[in-house]
């Protein structure tokens, strides 16, 4: 498992691990062929397109198994460069790590991948000087903020249509920088020297750079479970869900975009974020008289808490003239998303109804037109207690939409079988569920269980059942898995 620590952290025997493996590959020549993998490929098929995200996911990822190979420690992960404490006097650029900055002629004399020590290839292979840096010196003096990283991570959807540069909104391309605050392009100019050209990986920096970008990749991922990669066809191949990504090899683990989605089943870990700090959220209480609240500032966004004191539907709302646009985000973690609506209530309110486990949730509120101001009123209602508390599947009817929202969590359903027959209870989606299929009529034993049998990393239990009451329980495959799936029945 990759345990993937901010670089300004790392102890003195953890630094020299690294430099370490990163010199054993150099001098057994992978290293190169990774600078040659990134340098041949081509460069609109993965910058400034969809893909740019999984691509170096993988790219990283296969680094990182090398790394664990040559240093004989499984448990090795890249260490990320944490931009807004990764200034030229970090400690990241100490001679123990990296190195510093270069001279006055742009050549890096200090730290292990020094001139003299070091030498960077061109796009044919062939040796090309020393490693080059000119930190601030390309016209972007600072590194991004804390605060425009955060701008970025409430950025959706994924991606968009036209799949490029001007993608907007897109938080694909705000995070590599062409719109927005710029932060993964501003990375590589405020290094500059080897960090700019296709053969940028010559400086390992590269990999700290392309860390951070993975890891707030992973912390979107994890924040939105319900904004999935686009586009999932209909985009330029090597683009699309499961294209085959250009110049990356068929290893470990497949060269699709859907293959490098979860992290977690990649067996990556990142070291804790900061607890963030929790401003006084105002608690709705659920059944009581709408709470009024106004947006005075364009763009403001409100957020509320509630508490669900037991599983049972539940009905969100706002209520008003103003066109509000609601996020619900829970159970205990306000910063997963459950679901979002702009107009499912009376006029141009917004309203989620949804079946709820106890715990606390969040409801952010803002206008649909970010340019605009008006108040509201929002509560929550209790939509009564349900017959049966296990939400009910019907034979070949309509999929239940649900999500794993928490590490470990599973969801139960239950589904009445009147004619034996064989039927099949499958998942759909792009998370990797993992199934057993309990009963007739009792919840305790297991008659079947599959992880991989539907289609992709989908389940499936395809299987003959006598006349009763079954019951599917659905988690995610790996235990800190989340994400969203579907759910039906079919009788064959
Ligand atoms: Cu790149």
């Amino acid at each position: 498992m990759a345990i993937r620590k901010d670089a300004n952290t790392l102890t003195a025997a953890e630094r020299a691990e690294f430099v370490t493996a990163i010199q054993a590959l150099k001098a057994e020549g992978i290293y190169d062929q990774f600078v040659l993998r990134h340098a041949n490929a081509i460069m609109s098929a993965i910058h400034r397109c969809p893909a740019f995200l999984p691509w170096h996911r993988r790219f990283i990822f296969d680094l990182e198994l090398e790394l664990q190979r040559v240093s004989g420690n499984p448990n090795l992960g890249i260490p990320y460069w944490n931009w807004p404490s990764g200034e030229s006097n970090a400690s990241m650029w100490n001679d123990d790590l990296l190195g510093g900055n270069g001279d006055a002629g742009g050549v890096v004399r200090n730290g292990p991948f020094r001139a003299g020590q070091w030498t960077v290839i061109n796009s044919s292979g062939l040796p090309a000087g020393p490693l080059m840096r000119a930190f601030g010196q390309n016209g972007l003096p600072t590194l991004p903020t804390q605060a425009e990283i955060d701008q970025v991570m409430s950025v959706t959807p994924y991606d968009m249509s036209p799949w490029n540069m001007n993608s907007h909104p897109s938080f694909r391309n705000q995070l590599e920088g062409w719109i927005g605050p710029n932060l993964h392009n501003r990375g590589h100019v405020w290094v500059g020297g080897s960090m700019l050209p296709m053969t940028s990986p010559n400086d390992p920096a590269f990999f700290m750079h392309h860390c951070m970008v993975d890891k707030i990749w992973h912390e979107w991922q994890t924040r939105f479970p319900n904004q999935g990669y686009l586009p999932a066809n209909g985009g330029p191949f090597g683009q699309n869900l499961t294209d085959p990504m250009n110049n990356t090899p068929s290893g470990q683990i497949g060269s699709r975009p859907i293959d490098v989605l979860d992290s977690a089943v990649l067996g990556i870990v990142y070291d804790g974020a900061a607890p963030q700090p929790q401003p006084q959220i105002p608690l709705i209480i659920v059944g009581a008289n709408p709470t009024l609240a106004d947006i005075g500032t364009p763009g403001e966004a409100d957020v509320f808490r509630f508490e669900i004191p037991s599983f049972g539907s539940h009905t969100m709302y706002t209520t008003g003239s103003s066109d509000t646009f609601m996020t619900l985000f829970g159970p205990n973690n306000p910063n997963i998303e459950v679901a979002s609506d702009d107009d499912a209530g009376e006029n141009f309110n917004s309203q989620i109804t949804r079946n709820l486990s106890a715990g606390t949730y969040y409801l952010r509120i803002r206008l649909y037109s970010p340019s605009t101001t008006g108040n509201y009123a929002v509560g929550v209602r209790s939509d009564g207690p349900s017959s049966s508390p296990i939400p009910a599947l019907i034979v070949n009817g309509a999929s239940i939409n649900a999500s794993i929202s928490l590490a470990n969590e599973s969801d139960l359903y239950r589904f009445d079988i009147t004619t034996e027959d064989i039927y099949s209870i499958e998942t759909s989606g792009t998370t990797d569920t993992f199934m057993t299929l309990h009963g007739p009529n009792s919840q305790i034993p297991e008659i079947d269980r599959n992880d991989d049998g539907g289609v992709s990393l989908n389940a499936r239990i395809r299987r003959q059942l006598v006349a009763g009451e079954y019951f599917a329980r659905v988690r995610h495959y790996s235990p800190i898995g989340i994400g969203s799936y579907s759910i039906r029945v079919t009788q064959e």
